[in-house]
């Protein structure tokens, strides 16, 4: 991965998008990460997936539908959500993901989801309906019986909803 593409991730550089937006941040670098359940052997925080490293990954235990939140601290207006896959192997973890957002946890509204595996090193991406704000946004599998949660790195493109970071 290259060192320039990791600076995009975490240093907040002003971005166009396919929207053509310019002032989008990822705002959910370094927020707090929930996860549904915690792997078993080894500890994977969910905080592995907002640390603006595409080298680790965040793992959930083994359920049906494992969910990870991140809880961006204040509400945003959101744009896209971008959801990475492990780049060491397990592709197939990553698949048929609803992300949702919400102002609260009890609230949540669908954004998109995306049906299908990624590759190693994938990424999955899905654009919110326009004037979308929310303070909180969760992945979750929902096919399948039995899943693990493993995604590298989630990038929230958002911005302030009155301007001022
Ligand atoms: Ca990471």
């Amino acid at each position: 991965m290259s060192s320039s593409f990791i600076f995009t991730l975490i240093c907040f550089c002003i971005v166009q998008t396919s929207l053509g937006y310019y002032d989008l941040k990822n705002v959910a670098y370094s927020k707090k990460v929930t996860l549904s359940s915690r792997y078993h052997h080894v500890h994977y925080p969910g905080w592995n997936a907002v640390n603006g490293r595409l080298t680790d990954f965040a793992h959930s235990g083994h359920e049906r539908s494992p969910w990870l939140r991140i809880d961006l601290g204040k509400n945003f207006r959101i744009h896209e959500i971008e959801v990475f896959a492990r780049s060491d192997c397990c592709a197939h973890q990553l698949h048929d993901l609803d992300v949702k957002v919400g102002k609260r946890t009890h609230m949540m509204l669908l954004c998109g989801h995306f049906t299908g595996y990624t590759k190693v090193g994938g990424r999955m991406a899905v654009w919110c309906p326009s004037r979308t704000v929310a303070r909180y946004v969760q992945i979750q599998i929902v096919k399948g019986v039995s899943n693990y949660l493993s995604p590298a790195e989630v990038v929230v493109w958002g911005k302030p909803i009155h301007g001022g970071f």
